[in-house]
């Protein structure tokens, strides 16, 4: 938003803000495929908006994006808070652009839902990256719901990769389901973790292991090199114990420094040894299809799920049903019959 400063009657530095004109879907469009960032940032507002008219001028600029073939690369980056994701990040996306490719940076954070954008938030941990011209950093969106968010990222992925970033970088936190989500948006999907007291496997969420592509041990450096190269051993020990995954690949465990930029050029490697084997089975397309039906289906459980509670019928007896079902007075898959029959009379 352009400022400008003017001395008013008194004296006193008043600030006048002035909107910026509002772009057509076309000239949202035509900046995107030009690679403006700058209008690419604004065409991401629009698809995290929750406003009517945002809504619909959002749905063209989409398909207008999806028409685009891009031939672009969806990385999935997780691990506990701390455990250096953003810092990861910079260097990760530094390398990459310097290898002449385009990264974008996304992010899906349940935990922003209230403190808009917290992931990311830190761009001081991407003080490269976020001047290079050839990386565009978005913070995470807000939203009331995991789905909600989610589907605002994986909307902006693909105007990114209209905008001609091939490389896409999706950071998330390693709580709730925020995990599977990006999980379920993306082609590559890497978990980062600390060495600890050597009971690597301990407090690793159940589920985390099928998903991971790659395991990498951050802060691998100094003193901490032996340990994290205990670690690296226990989980390649413990990954044996999974069946093969669908897609043939065998998580690869590696370690890196993100501090010394040591064991970085090697993740992308293996990221590209990935990209081969997927391709060349096929799997790497289906893959991206069936992740787009989830989504659509997706879409319709989070869909109805809204207009359900937004009918009449349903908001007045709900309340009612929650005492009853409380009350043992009648029982919860009787109660949701009742409200659902509610729900469809109103329907006709
Ligand atoms: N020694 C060392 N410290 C690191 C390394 N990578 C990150 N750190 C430090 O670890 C701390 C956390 O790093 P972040 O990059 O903010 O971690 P994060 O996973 O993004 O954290 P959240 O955004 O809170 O989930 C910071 O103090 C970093 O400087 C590394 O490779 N070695
Ligand atoms: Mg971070």
């Amino acid at each position: 938003m352009g400022t400008e400063k003017n001395t008013g009657k008194k004296g006193v530095l008043q600030v006048k803000k002035h909107r910026k004109k509002k772009l057509s879907v076309e000239e949202l469009t035509q900046g995107v495929f030009n690679g403006d960032k700058s209008v690419l940032a604004r065409a991401i507002t629009i698809v995290e908006s929750t406003r009517n008219e945002d809504l619909k001028k959002a749905y063209t600029l989409v398909e207008n994006c999806l028409s685009r073939k891009s031939n672009s690369i969806r990385i999935g980056i997780t691990g506990v808070p701390g455990v250096g994701k953003s810092t990861f990040i910079e260097v990760f996306g530094t390398t990459l652009t310097s290898l002449g490719r385009k990264v974008a940076v996304l992010a899906v954070d349940p935990t922003s839902t209230f403190s808009k954008g917290s992931i990311l938030g830190d761009k001081t941990r991407m003080q490269e990256l976020v001047k290079d011209p050839n990386a565009f950093i978005r913070p995470s969106p807000s939203g009331d719901s995991l789905g909600g968010v989610a589907r605002k990222t994986r909307e902006s992925v693909i105007l990114c990769e209209a905008a001609g970033f091939d490389i896409v970088l999706i950071e998330t936190v390693g709580v709730g389901q925020s995990e599977t989500a990006v999980h379920s948006m993306v082609d590559f999907f890497l978990l980062l973790k600390l060495a600890g007291a050597g009971d690597e496997l301990q407090g690793i969420k159940r589920g985390i292991m099928e998903m991971a592509d790659a395991i990498v041990i951050n802060k691998a450096e100094g003193d901490n090199l032996k340990k994290a190269q205990r670690a690296k051993s226990e989980f390649e020990r413990a990954l044996q114990l999974y069946p093969p995954k669908e897609n043939g690949w065998i998580p690869k465990v590696s370690t890196c420094s993100s501090i010394e930029n040591s064991g970085i050029v090697e993740i992308w490697e293996t990221i590209e040894k990935f990209l081969d084997t997927t391709k060349d089975s096929g799997y790497f397309e289906s893959n991206r299809q069936n992740q787009n039906k989830y989504w659509l289906l997706q879409t319709i459980n989070e869909l109805l799920k809204q207009h359900f509670f937004q009918v009449p019928s349903v908001k007045e007896n709900l309340e009612t049903m929650m005492v009853k079902v409380a009350q043992d007075k009648i029982s919860p898959f009787r109660a949701a019959e009742v409200l659902m029959a509610g729900y469809k009379k109103e329907l006709k």
